[in-house]
């Protein structure tokens, strides 16, 4: 083999002696043939060239080593970029035999630099971050201030931190290595509401905190203190992936300065924009293990436009006022937001909700939100004209989704999962719906429309649920402080409704699925004509499946269950033009895993009752709510609502059809926070 290898060699050898003319005395040098003869790369990048022919060994030289400088390992030349230029490349045989390679340099290919923000706000001594979210270039740019009096610029890598100096604005130009340019515009105010020695608390201490100015709350850890209220014509922006906790009211005091609650109030906007990867945490201050609901207040918005009394006051001792007569009123973006732990009954029937939506008009943007744990209901709107689409109302105290005071927002896949062992001492509901408190026709109605909703109620999720609470009652609230005594500010209940209509709510509800609670459906005229709209085809509930419920209906708004009577409730249910569906049990839905406890009940050293991860509340193959959507509805022809194929809030178990994916927290008591 070795002999044969040897043989060619010499052949070879002594045929290319006769090209490069073996014949003449005084032997010409053999000169290098190049391959590829010409070569273009760019700054910072290096293209090989292979050389044949020849003789070895062979030096390179650059005519510019300022433009291209170059290499050689045996028969291959490595040619880089420095600059954008021309230089010429020698490569010399050891006989003389020389060869040249024209290179032309280009400019290095780099994306100009897009800026996450084009214009932030930051206080005087505060500190935000702009992220240079071109993606494919080399991190090689620049970062000057038009005023570095009033904001001074840092670079790191692809983050650009901007200090406030003084009072003012300047503009920040960041620069790519092409030269091209993005700016941001930086305003400087001189209102600081960050304190503490890491500017890490939200709020001075006071009860009540004013921000007049806008702000940007750069992503991080931060506590809140206080009711924080966001004034006409102030922005607060919170940066993805910002971790807010807030602060526990004493629940003795029930006013205490250490409560905290945050306010937007009429004129004002939140910019929260989370993302599924990076979603924006607001949570309880408590170490983990020992969070409860009521730990904190909750985000209140309060907006322009109507409601059916004029001008109202938040619940819950909130000082702010919403309503007027502009329902395309924007009050910011609400998006990929978590809200856990918030909710607080500051009086009876004057509460806090994990998010209350005061008049908020059509112009905000609301989706993507879960509300866990709240200490009253996880949503409510109070008027208004918002539309919102995936909600999610996780293990709340009071109701789910409760509306009033002529809310006519539309709605699209909302989730509600309810804790057996939490209810509230006014009874809990999927959807709790007034015209308003005393049933009075004012106008503009509750017209709320909801389409694809999915609410599992607590019946079938533990074997062993009985609806009593009390002191041996089996829904005990687990261990939330004492939930019985005087001080207390929650006390625990019974389950009521999956839908409690009332007091004249003209509320709509069309392909959805609603499961587990002692009564499906309660259209109540104890106070105003709620039945009365029924009957007139103006409130609306259809196409609509029940599964696993005490009764299907029940007409009497009482807190007894042994006064749940009446039948014009389940009457309207099942009329057949309705095309509403009822199933004997939960399992009859075939849900892929509709529990969200460990069954049977197993509770942790706090006595809290272990959640089930694995949860899946989506149709699996042979669920009666796959392909069973009707839009053809009326009510449903707005483009707002995605004409989907199915019932209820998701499409199938698949990760792909899981809207809750990455941003949803289905165990928060047990988070890092
Ligand atoms: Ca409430
Ligand atoms: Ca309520
Ligand atoms: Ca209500
Ligand atoms: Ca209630």
């Amino acid at each position: 083999m070795r002999t044969f290898t040897k043989f060619k060699l010499a052949i070879a050898l002594c045929a290319s002696i006769a090209v490069a003319g073996c014949d003449d005395k005084k032997s010409e040098p053999a000169i290098p043939r190049l391959s590829p003869e010409i070569v273009s790369v760019a700054e910072g990048s290096s293209v090989n060239v292979a050389i044949s022919g020849g003789a070895e060994p062979f030096t390179v030289k650059s005519s510019a080593e300022a433009k291209a400088t170059a290499r050689i390992e045996g028969r291959a030349v490595s040619v880089t970029g420095v600059a954008e230029g021309t230089a010429t490349v020698t490569v010399t045989g050891k006989d003389g035999g020389a060869a040249q390679l024209p290179v032309a340099v280009t400019r290095r290919q780099l994306n100009s630099p897009v800026l996450s923000s084009v214009a932030v706000d930051v206080e005087v001594g505060g500190t935000v971050t702009v992220s240079i979210v071109d993606s494919t270039g080399v991190p090689e740019f620049t970062a000057t201030s038009s005023n570095s009096s009033v904001v001074s610029v840092s670079l790191t890598g692809r983050t650009v931190a901007l200090t406030g100096k003084s009072a003012g604005g300047a503009t920040v130009t960041v620069k790519g290595a092409d030269n091209a340019e993005a700016t941001v515009a930086v305003t400087v105010n001189d209102e600081q509401i960050l304190f503490g020695a890491n500017k890490k608390q939200i709020g001075d201490g006071s009860k009540r905190f004013f921000i007049n100015k806008s702000h940007t709350i750069a992503k991080g850890v931060y506590t809140m203190v206080g009711w924080i209220y966001v004034e006409d014509g102030a922005t607060l922006t919170i940066e993805p992936g910002t971790v807010i906790k807030g602060t526990d009211f004493n629940h003795d005091g029930r006013q205490s300065a250490t409560g905290s609650s945050l306010v937007i109030k009429r004129g004002a906007k939140i910019m929260a924009q989370g993302t599924a990867s990076e979603p924006i945490v607001f949570t309880s201050a408590k170490p983990k293990g020992e969070r409860q609901a009521t730990d904190w207040g909750g985000i209140i918005i309060c907006g322009k436009a109507k409601n059916n009394m004029n001008e109202m006051t938040v619940e819950g001792g909130i000082e702010a006022d919403h309503g007027g007569n502009d329902d395309n009123d924007n009050s910011g973006i609400l998006r990929y937001v978590r809200i856990e732990f918030g909710g607080y009954p500051y009086a009876t029937d004057n509460e806090i909700n994990g998010l209350t939506l005061g008049s908020v008009g059509r112009g905000t943007q609301i989706d993507h939100i879960q509300v866990s744990y709240s200490g009253d209901d996880s949503f409510e709107w109070f008027g208004g004209t918002v539309n919102c689409k995936h909600l999610v109302a996780y293990h709340g105290w009071d109701d789910d989704f409760d509306t009033d005071n002529g809310f006519s927002g539309k709605l699209q896949f909302l989730l509600g999962v309810r804790d057996p062992k939490i209810a509230d001492q006014s009874n809990s509901n999927g959807f709790e719906s007034d015209n308003n408190a005393n049933g009075a026709d004012q106008q503009p109605f509750t017209s709320c429309i909801f389409s694809n909703v999915t609410v599992i109620g607590p019946m079938e999720q533990d074997p062993s649920f009985q609806n009593t609470a009390g002191s041996a009652g089996y829904i005990s609230g687990y261990s939330w402080g004492n939930t019985t005594g005087a001080a207390s500010p929650i006390r625990t209940g019974i389950f009521q409704a999956a839908m409690q209509i009332r007091r004249s709510s003209r509320l709509s509800c069309f392909n959805s699925v609603f499961a587990g609670f002692p009564v499906g459906i309660m259209i109540s005229n104890e106070k105003g004509t709620s039945q009365q709209w029924a009957e007139q085809n103006m409130l609306k509930i259809k196409n609509v499946v029940f599964a696993g419920m005490g009764k299907t209906g029940a007409d009497a708004d009482k807190k007894d269950p042994s006064q749940w009577s009446g039948t014009f409730s389940s009457d309207f249910f099942s009329k057949a033009e309705l095309n509403n569906r009822y199933l004997p049990a939960t399992g009859d839905l075939k849900l892929q895993r509709p529990t969200s406890k460990k069954i049977p009940l197993s509770f942790n050293s706090k006595g809290f009752a272990d959640d089930d991860a694995t949860a899946n509340y989506a149709p699996a193959t042979g669920s009666p709510l796959l392909n069973a959507a009707d839009f053809s509805d009326a009510f449903l022809s707005d483009a707002f609502f995605e004409k989907v194929s199915y019932i209820g809030a998701f499409k199938s178990p698949a990760d792909a059809d899981n809207w809750t994916k990455g941003w949803c927290n289905w165990d928060p008591q047990n988070t890092d926070y």
